[in-house]
């Protein structure tokens, strides 16, 4: 899979590049990722890739020229093919697993790195064919976001994560195949690893009771508990098991009778912490 970024920071790629899974990928051969100078498609003396905004106000614009002109070099280099153009930018559509998993399927994908105040509309309107932001929190530009994507997209490709099926299960699985964050709608369980006490701290009896359908009961509990706490906008539309309700009902009754903190009360100030 080809990923052409256009932005005026190449150089901030290298080090996500030169790292883990990205890095994997790019030597395995499964990703190509090309950085592409936006400043490298202007015509004057400065490299102006920005401009004031029409209707005034404060900071600068990327102006539609330079940015038509990358992609429509990309797109001659595969003359007749279409491929997703993405612009970054905090108006866009939340990305999400869902979407990660509609990207996997492209042999390449363009993203548009946008800056400063943000990028002339023309290009969302008529060159770009997705408009993505990655959250509701203001960053400085399209470089991290554009990563960040790359990232996700990347490690559902066959053969990134090594463990072939790994990849498999999480996008291609059935509902009921097993646990697995986001696709299921279920946070994940609690996980530890040795020693079975550090600082005093305990890790829970049962896992190391070799029991498996109680481990199993005992994941299931914990990630449907988090879930409900933490996120419960993830339990609207999951399909419960007779087990999870059951589960659900003897949380619900354990937390009205004692006076377990909420997870809020460790934040004192807000509540709204996730
Ligand atoms: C003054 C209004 N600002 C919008 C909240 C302007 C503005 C903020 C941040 C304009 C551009 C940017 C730069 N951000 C991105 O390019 C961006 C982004 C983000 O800030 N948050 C989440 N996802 C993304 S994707 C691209």
């Amino acid at each position: 899979m080809t990923f052409d970024v256009i932005t005026i920071f190449p150089d901030f790629f290298r080090s996500v590049l030169e790292y883990g899974l990205l890095k994997r990928a790019l030597a395995g051969g499964q990703a190509d990722i090309r950085l592409h100078d936006l400043r490298d498609f202007t015509d004057d003396r400065h490299r102006t890739v920005d401009d004031r905004p029409f209707g005034g106000g404060p900071g600068m614009v990327f102006k539609p020229d330079p940015i038509f002109k990358a992609v429509a070099a990309l797109e001659a280099e595969s003359p007749g093919r279409r491929f997703p153009v993405i612009l970054l930018s905090p108006q866009g559509r939340l990305f999400t697993q869902a979407l990660a998993e509609e990207l996997m399927r492209q042999d390449r994908l363009v993203l548009i790195c946008g800056r400063y105040e943000g990028v002339d509309e023309r290009i969302a309107e008529h060159v770009a064919t997705h408009e993505i932001s990655i959250g509701d929190f203001v960053l400085s530009g399209g470089e991290l976001p554009a990563a960040l994507i790359m990232e996700s997209v990347v490690r559902l490709l066959p053969g990134v994560l090594g463990n072939e099926e790994s990849a498999w299960q999480e996008s291609f699985a059935a509902p009921e195949a097993g646990p697995c964050e986001f696709r299921h709608g279920l946070l994940d369980f609690p996980h530890y690893t040795r020693p079975a006490e550090f600082q005093g701290w305990k890790v829970p009896e049962v896992l190391l009771s070799g029991n498996h359908e109680e481990i199993r009961r005992w994941r299931r509990r914990r990630a449907l508990e988090k879930t409900w706490r933490r996120r419960p906008d993830l339990l609207t539309g999951f399909p419960l098991s007779d087990e999870d309700r059951r589960c659900l009902s003897a949380l619900q009754r354990e937390l009205c009778e004692s006076s377990v903190p909420s997870e809020s009360s460790k934040f004192p100030e807000g509540g709204q912490h996730q």
